[in-house]
């Protein structure tokens, strides 16, 4: 049963989320870096209080792309989930917004590059993921990026919000599966207990 239960506590901490201030419930921008990002939080929040909330202006000239970002230590050759809820007010004729996961190695270099389906729509909020995505053998660094893309000079004025942003490890099948076979170990035991006590 020790075994199941130090597998159980593995299991659950590898299901932790990796981000810090995920949900902007501290109000601001702690643990994210950020590039033109000025409106900052927002009360329209999917949860709690606050959302990361960028608001598209006629200031911006072409193309650009605004990033709030993390950097998150990994393991190379494990797997990951990100996921986030995004919300667009307003109609997007030229922004779009994403999530962004880029792994880097121990020289900063790129290993790779993935994109949730970028948002060009309004819409209420709704989740973006990213799923299972294996860390190269190389990866060192996941950089998290929530991004708004301006696909030209804006000439709409939309607001892109993010909120209860989750970047995880999967926990490997084999964990499952020991802790699973551990579990069911200890209910055979605790079952003949009870029928010899
Ligand atoms: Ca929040």
């Amino acid at each position: 049963m020790a075994g199941c239960v130090v597998l159980l506590v593995s299991a659950a901490v590898a299901s932790a989320n990796l981000l810090t201030n995920p949900d902007f419930e501290t109000g601001n921008f702690t643990g994210w870096s950020q590039g033109g990002w000025y409106n900052g939080m927002s009360g329209d929040a999917h949860s709690g209080l606050y959302g990361a909330c960028f608001a598209i202006s006629s200031n911006n000239i072409g193309e650009n792309y605004f990033v709030a970002e993390q950097l998150v230590p990994v393991t190379g050759g494990e797997s990951y989930d990100l996921s986030g809820w995004v919300r667009i007010a307003g109609t997007p004729t030229t922004s779009e917004s994403f999530l962004e996961l880029r792994w880097l190695n121990a020289s900063g270099g790129s290993e790779g590059q993935f994109r949730t389906t970028p948002v060009a729509v309004q819409q209420d909020y709704a989740l973006s993921t990213l799923l299972a995505q294996a860390a190269p053998a190389n990866a060192v660094t996941a950089r998290v990026a929530l991004v708004v893309h301006t696909t030209a000079t804006p000439t709409d004025a939309a607001w892109h919000t993010f909120d209860d942003i989750s970047f995880e490890a999967v926990p490997e099948p084999g964990t499952l599966a020991m802790c699973l076979i551990g579990i069911g170990f200890g209910a055979i035991v605790m079952h003949r207990r009870r029928r010899n006590g």
